[in-house]
Formats: C-alpha cells, sequence, structure tokens
C-alpha cells in the first residue's frame, strides 16, 4: 500500500475510467476527495502514460498493443482475465458500461478492439466460434432473402446455410466465385447477402473480393468474406469493398489449436450496431479465457504466418515433385490460375495447402496413417501440422455427389502446415510417400 486511503469506489472508478465509464452522475466530494491525497501514486503516473490507441501503428505493433494497454488498475501489462457473469451497480437502473458478461465483457472487449485493429474495421466482435459468428452475420437477414455463396467453402459452412438457416426461410444460391459473371447472374431482387471464402477451403481457389464487392454495391446486397485461412496479417477484405469480414480464431488468430471461437468485423458503424445487437440477443459469446488466448496467439501472429508462409511453399515444391502426387493446389504456385489476384488482394500466401493423391482411397488412408510429425485431425492454423482427407472429414457433410462436382475428390488431401523445421516436416512426408 502507498498509503492512499483505498475506497473500493476509488478502485471501481480506476478500473471502469479505462472502459470510459461515464462517472458524470456518480461523482460525489466523498469520491474525489482522496483522489487528490494521491496524485502522484503509481497508479495515476499508469493513467498518465499515453495509451497507445491514440498512435497510428503498423501490423505487427497494433497486433501486440491495439486493445491492449497495459491495465490501469494495476499495471498488468497483459489484459487481465475478467472471470465474471456480471458486474455491481451503484444504484437501481444506473447502468455502467458492464452489466453483464454476454452483453459485454472487458477482457472479451481487449480482444474486439484488437480484431478491429487487425482488419482496420470500426466494430470487431467475439463470438464463441466461427459458426457462431457466421450464424449471427446471417442473423442480419429476413425470412425470405436470398444468398448467393460461394461454392467452395467449410463444409460446416454449407451444412448450416443449407440444413439449418434454409429451414428458417433464407434461400441459398451456389456458384463459382472464380467467375463474377457467373455471381452477378445467381444475383435474384430479394439478394441481401453474397458469401465468398478466400482462399477456398479446401481447394485453395482464390476470388476476387474486389470485383465481387462491386457487384454486390451494385444490388444492394452486403457482401461478407470469410478471411479464415489468410487471417489479416495477408488479406484485409474490408479495404477490398467487403462489408463484413469473418473469421473462425480458432484457427490462425488463436494460432495454437487450444481453443473454438470466431470474429466478425466490420467498418460500417450501422452494420456493427446491428450485429453488437445480434452478438448480445443470440448470444453465442466466447468465455474470458477463450478471449484472452486469442489475445495472446494474436501477439503472434506476424511471425507465425511468415513461417507458415515460408514452410508452406517449401511443402508445395516438394509434393510437386513426388510422383505419387497428381495435383497441388496453393496460391503460392507461379501456375496457381489466379495467381494475378493472389498478388494483388495478398501479402502472402499463409499455410494451407491441398493436393490429389494417384490412386483411390486406400492409397490416401496408407499415407495418413504413415506420418508421425504432421497429425491426422481436423482443423488449422495452429503452430503444428495438421492433415486431413475432406472427402470424409471436414467436408464429409456435403453429399457425395455434390463433393464431386465441386472437385473434392475422394483423393484430396488437405494440409495445415505449421511452424515446425521445415526438414522435418519434409523428411516426415518422405517416409509417408516411401511406402505407397
Ligand atoms: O470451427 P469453427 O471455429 O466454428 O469455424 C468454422 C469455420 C469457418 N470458416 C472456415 C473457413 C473454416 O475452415 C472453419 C472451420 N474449419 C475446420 C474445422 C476445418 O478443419 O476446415
Amino acid at each position: 500500500m502507498n498509503g492512499c486511503s483505498r475506497s473500493p469506489w476509488i478502485h471501481l472508478r480506476t478500473v471502469l475510467d479505462r472502459y470510459h465509464f461515464s462517472f458524470k452522475r456518480l461523482n460525489t466530494p466523498r469520491v474525489n476527495a482522496p483522489m487528490k491525497r494521491c496524485k502522484s501514486s503509481r497508479k495515476d503516473m499508469l493513467n498518465q502514460r499515453p495509451l497507445a490507441r491514440h498512435i497510428i501503428m503498423r501490423f505487427s505493433t497494433k497486433a501486440i498493443h491495439a486493445g491492449q494497454d497495459p491495465d490501469p488498475a494495476t499495471g498488468s501489462v497483459t489484459v487481465p482475465v475478467y472471470l465474471t457473469s456480471t458486474y455491481m451497480q451503484v444504484k437501481p437502473g444506473r447502468e455502467g458500461k458492464y452489466v453483464y458478461s454476454r452483453t459485454a465483457n472487458p477482457t472479451r472487449n481487449a480482444l474486439e478492439q484488437s480484431l478491429a485493429a487487425l482488419e482496420d474495421g470500426k466494430v470487431g466482435l467475439a463470438f464463441s466460434s466461427g459458426l457462431a459468428a457466421t450464424t449471427t452475420v446471417l442473423m442480419l437477414l429476413q425470412k425470405g432473402d436470398h444468398v448467393v455463396a460461394g461454392d467452395d467453402i467449410y463444409g460446416g459452412t454449407y451444412r448450416l446455410f443449407d440444413q439449418v438457416l434454409r429451414n428458417y426461410g433464407l434461400q441459398f444460391t451456389y456458384v463459382d466465385p472464380r467467375s463474377p459473371d457467373k455471381v452477378e447472374k445467381a444475383v435474384r431482387k430479394n439478394t441481401k447477402l453474397i458469401w465468398i471464402e478466400t482462399p477456398t477451403n479446401p481447394l485453395m481457389r482464390v476470388v476476387d473480393i474486389r470485383a465481387i464487392s462491386k457487384i454486390a454495391k451494385k444490388n444492394h446486397a452486403m457482401i461478407v468474406v470469410d478471411n479464415t485461412f489468410a487471417s489479416p496479417y495477408l488479406q484485409n477484405p474490408l479495404k477490398l469493398g467487403a462489408d463484413i469480414s469473418v473469421h473462425s480464431t480458432t484457427k490462425y488468430l488463436g494460432g495454437h489449436s487450444d481453443l473454438i471461437g470466431g470474429a466478425a468485423i466490420t467498418a460500417d458503424a450501422d452494420t456493427g450496431k446491428r450485429l453488437k445487437f445480434l452478438q448480445n440477443a443470440v448470444g453465442a459469446v466466447p468465455g474470458p479465457l477463450d478471449c484472452w488466448l486469442v489475445l495472446r496467439g494474436i501477439k503472434t501472429l506476424a511471425v507465425r504466418m511468415d513461417r507458415h508462409n515460408s514452410n508452406a511453399k517449401q511443402i508445395s515444391e516438394f509434393l510437386l515433385k513426388q510422383p505419387k502426387v497428381d495435383q497441388v493446389y496453393y496460391p503460392g504456385l507461379s501456375d496457381h490460375p489466379q495467381r494475378d489476384i493472389v498478388k494483388r488482394q495478398m501479402r502472402g500466401y499463409g499455410g494451407m495447402l491441398s493436393f490429389e493423391l494417384k490412386g483411390g482411397f486406400r492409397e490416401c488412408e496408407k499415407l495418413l496413417t504413415k506420418l508421425s510429425i504432421f497429425t491426422l485431425a481436423e482443423s488449422l492454423g495452429g503452430v503444428e501440422s495438421l492433415i486431413e482427407h475432406p472427402a470424409s472429414m471436414t467436408h464429409a457433410s456435403i453429399p457425395r455427389q455434390r463433393r464431386l462436382e465441386k472437385g473434392i475428390k475422394d483423393t484430396l488431401i488437405r494440409m495445415s502446415v505449421g511452424i515446425e523445421d521445415v526438414e522435418d516436416l519434409v523428411e516426415d512426408l518422405r517416409r509417408g510417400f516411401k511406402g505407397l
């Protein structure tokens, strides 16, 4: 203790001040008096430090500092985990910024500020999973509204659209979004939203966000981009005309395969307000500990992505030379069909790739069970390398015929290349291919 009297009111005020809680009507001489006596306390000095949020920062600096000022109450350099469901109120009906943690929580608030900063948006919102973010975004629509969606999307997103939201009166048309013409032709009078993923899961196709945004604007529809595969480090959809950028924070943003989370970010204040309402009304919010884990992951996003990028590039080149490999899909390859778009809208290629193996399911099974460093598992974006078989795993919810029509063959294998030593990854694959 520094000798100052530590009224609980002062403590509450100091903490809530940080989150712009207004005390206009609560100020009383009793509360203010001890503050004067503590003029030069450590706490006051911390409060006088210029806040990082007022400074223009580059990406890696933002990833470490945006939304993450040291805690003014204690000086804690990392954002505290506010494990609380509710907040004391000073009088009935006099609500502060924090009332109940479904509505807002300081740890989640820090994450939401960080997400908004990384995507150059105004409003960032965190959700309990990527699909929770997607569901909440789709709640912006009304019964009878039509959605044009990319035809190569995460299987769970397709399942949500086709087996859940369709039952609530939403209509969906799936098109190949690499062709803006096809997207435009699919637009109807009641089209309210265009949904794309880029790069796509699992075929690594790249969609021209700017071109699709123009079509959306022309037709008064919203465009939403699932930016999970690229992460904000490699691509910022809002800057290319998208209305909302969606993420499964389970992946690169979290980065360590230790949480499930989602995010939606917008640069439009009105859309942000509507989404914020829905976030609270629908209630698919993450807990504070998961928010903290995402915040910690975000701090190393830039360095991790650089390594994912260089490892995946080397693995894709290794795969190209394998006689048992038919096709390699990776945006970093010079013969990727949308190479010019990749160069225009991405700042790197990421850690995801897929390839087709010669033979059939048996060969896939053989390879997938012979690896020691690549782990056979769903998900992606973590520090460890994962490998999976979309037809029987991540995209099994898409009927086989439809899957084959869209190019997801039974011999397709998808990799999330981690940040291990690339030589070890190559050797692991070499051992796997040997026995085929
Ligand atoms: O799993 P969840 O956090 O709900 O995120 C869903 C999701 C959304 N968007 C994309 C592009 C995704 O890849 C995912 C989840 N994907 C996997 C689990 C996977 O292995 O592909």
